[in-house]
């Protein structure tokens, strides 16, 4: 027996170290036992992080759509699979019936196959939180098209640059989204974005908001007309192990995003496994994780984690504070959640309401919470224990990243006791290491350094689309024979984790991740502007917000600075989405610099955190003198 679901401590360990000792027989047992396979493996794993190059299960064959529907008909046909909430509590919720989202998968599937779609092509999918979303990734998955989805908030050039890197010839999209009060306009959005975008032939449009829209001849098509005439039978396309499941984009150190691509067996296995114990889902559970499915987190844990286990996933359309701060708990009351998965800077803007909200509703369905992001700080963790778990649901501080497909650090609720900000133990088969700058590793407990993970697990990305060297670069040369996530951890007297944040150019914002190089490179585009540097402070509901440091080409410039603020905020939602824009813009004569010419965001950093007490030896700057002034002026 594969152990499939962790009851207590004791197994917790027993099995940890049996997969730590023998990973292949153990990932081989819970493959065996648990999936659909249309051939297995000839060889469970090979690996080599010099290479980089990992293979789980190859010589498999299978399609992870008959592990997550299929297989679920003869016994879970009429059971939930999807429970749609829309965005207005007015609207009724549509629950999808695993036969439902069948014969819906291969309706769109036959679809995207007439519209000239084979195994193997790229489809961006731009779309909203509705249940096309969910239904077109699957329908990709079918028939062996590789799905890039593009988070329904980025702007035009954002959509552009990831349509172009990874050529996409067909976009899905909807005419606009409904977020809280407000509309968007998509499909006006993916039109500009298409501007760019030689490669994209047919745009396939989802009808939501009901609005005017351009379509371009030969090129846009309304989808539900095709989906009407299109057979509901399909037999799904036989993938190799590990053929390229999807791309999903992670900012990274420079301006061009990182396509990471999961790969399809070690990916299935690993985020179902994860899912069933780290949620303890349990048969007719009803599980809602508020994340887009625009974001890594989507993905594994809205689609294929809950699927592949036959689980009921809630996806909510709309956001926390609409109509007012209580629809998350009131969702929760009307679809009597049983687990409830979000991000840090949900709970803190949640918290920020006070409790009313909360005790208004029935939550006494609730056994597990969890949280995913970003670091969470104390009180916010004290807040989601008290006055949303009532003390009885424990917490699992999930801690993986877009490159892990699948949780890494994380309490197994009623087996690991939390500790508040603490995402505790590895999980099953997870092989951490904590390293100094040296490149040492930090042996024993109570030591803090750089997160590695030294062996491979099954759902790590696998390369970077397009570009093999950059995975290489970024992920396995800071330490030799290892994976490197950019994290900074320590690890205290018991062995449990606490990540303590990027230690590179990302800052988390909200929970989303943002590379400071696109954002600089955006502003450097107003022509006023000679140079700047964005590093984060802390802020009380985002966790992080943005600081620009900008300095103009004409020092003496006679222009508004409010204007040229609005104008920088515009250029960067312009480029990359209003969810990077700043929250403070400073305007300096200069950045301090090193003598090679590097700006030192350590320095700047410091003065946005307000903690100048100690600046370390700045008298080695090109420019020591700009450092007082700018901290004179500092907002
Ligand atoms: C799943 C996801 C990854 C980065 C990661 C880390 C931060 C995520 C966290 C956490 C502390 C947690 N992060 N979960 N930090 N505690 N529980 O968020 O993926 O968007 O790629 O972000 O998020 O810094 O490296 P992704």
């Amino acid at each position: 027996m594969s152990n499939y679901h962790i009851k207590h401590l004791e197994e917790y360990y027993q099995v940890y170290r049996k997969s730590i000792r023998e990973p292949e027989n153990f990932w081989e047992e819970v493959a065996e036992e648990h999936f659909l396979w249309r051939k297995k493996w000839d060889n469970v794993l090979d690996w080599d992080f010099t290479k980089p190059e990992v293979k789980w299960f190859e010589g498999a064959q299978l399609n992870i759509t008959e592990n997550c529907i299929d297989r679920h008909l003869a016994t879970r046909g009429d059971k939930t699979a999807i429970i749609f909430e829309p965005n207005s509590p007015d609207e009724e919720a549509e629950h999808i019936t695993y036969k439902q989202l069948y014969h819906r998968v291969n309706q769109f599937a036959n679809v995207l196959k007439e519209q000239g779609i084979k195994k193997g092509d790229r489809v961006c999918i731009y779309v909203p939180m509705i249940p096309e979303l969910a239904i077109s990734v699957l329908a990709c998955a079918r028939i062996g098209a590789i799905h890039s989805v593009v988070f329904a908030g980025f702007s035009a050039k954002a959509l552009s640059t990831r349509i172009n890197d990874c050529d996409c010839n067909m976009v899905i999209t909807a005419d606009g989204s409904y977020r809280g009060a407000k509309t968007i306009d998509l499909k006006g959005i993916v039109d500009e974005a298409l501007e760019s975008c030689p490669g994209v032939k047919t745009v396939l449009v989802a009808k939501r908001i009901q609005s005017e829209i351009i379509m371009k001849e030969g090129r846009d098509t309304w989808l539900q007309p095709l989906l009407d005439k299109a057979s509901n039978q399909l037999t799904a396309e036989v993938m190799n192990a590990e053929d390229p499941l999807f791309i999903l984009y992670t900012s990274g150190s420079t301006g061009q995003p990182k396509g990471m691509v999961h790969t399809t067996a070690g990916y299935m296995v690993y985020t179902a496994y994860t899912f069933k114990n780290v949620f303890q889902y349990k048969e007719n559970d009803i599980y809602w994780c508020t994340a887009d499915i625009g974001w890594i987190t989507g993905h594994s844990y809205i689609i294929y984690g809950p699927l592949a286990n036959g689980a009921t996933t809630v996806m909510f359309e709309g956001v926390p504070h609409y109509p007012d701060f209580g629809r998350f708990w009131q969702i929760i009351e009307k679809h009597k959640v049983n687990q409830f998965y979000t991000a840090p800077t949900a709970i803190r803007a949640l918290a920020k309401q006070g409790s009313e909200l909360v005790e208004k509703y029935d939550l006494s369905s609730l056994k597990v919470l969890g949280s995913v992001g970003e670091p969470i700080n104390e009180e916010a963790w004290h807040w989601y224990n008290d006055h949303v778990g009532k003390k009885k649901s424990p917490i699992v501080d999930t801690w993986w990243q877009t490159e892990t497909g699948g949780i890494m650090i994380t309490p197994i609720p009623f087996v690991t006791p939390t500790k508040p900000t603490y995402a505790t133990l590895p999980f099953i088969g997870i092989q951490p290491a904590l390293m100094d700058e040296t490149g040492e590793e930090l042996k024993g407990n109570q030591v803090e350094g750089r997160l590695c993970i030294k062996f491979p697990w099954p759902s790590m990305a696998r390369t970077i689309w397009g570009n093999h060297q950059r995975y290489k670069d970024t992920y396995f040369s800071a330490f030799e024979n290892m994976y490197f996530t950019g994290d900074g951890a320590l690890r205290d007297e018991v062995g449990y984790y606490r990540i303590t944040g990027r230690v590179d150019d990302v800052i988390i914002v909200s929970g989303h991740n943002l590379g400071t190089a696109p954002i600089e490179d955006a502003i450097n585009e107003h022509p006023a502007v000679a140079e700047s540097a964005i590093v984060g402070f802390p802020h009380d509901i985002k966790g992080s917000a943005l600081y620009g440091f900008v300095t103009l080409k004409d020092a003496g410039e006679s222009r508004n600075h409010d204007n040229l603020r609005k104008e920088i905020n515009q250029l960067i939602a312009d480029r990359i989405g209003p969810i990077a824009k700043l929250e403070k813009i400073q305007f300096t004569e200069g950045l301090p610099k090193t003598r090679s010419g590097k700006i030192m965001r350590r320095i700047l950093r410091k003065i946005a955190e307000k903690d100048t007490s100690n600046l370390g030896d700045i008298s080695t700057l090109l420019n020591p003198e700009c450092v007082q002034d700018i901290m004179d002026k500092a907002l």
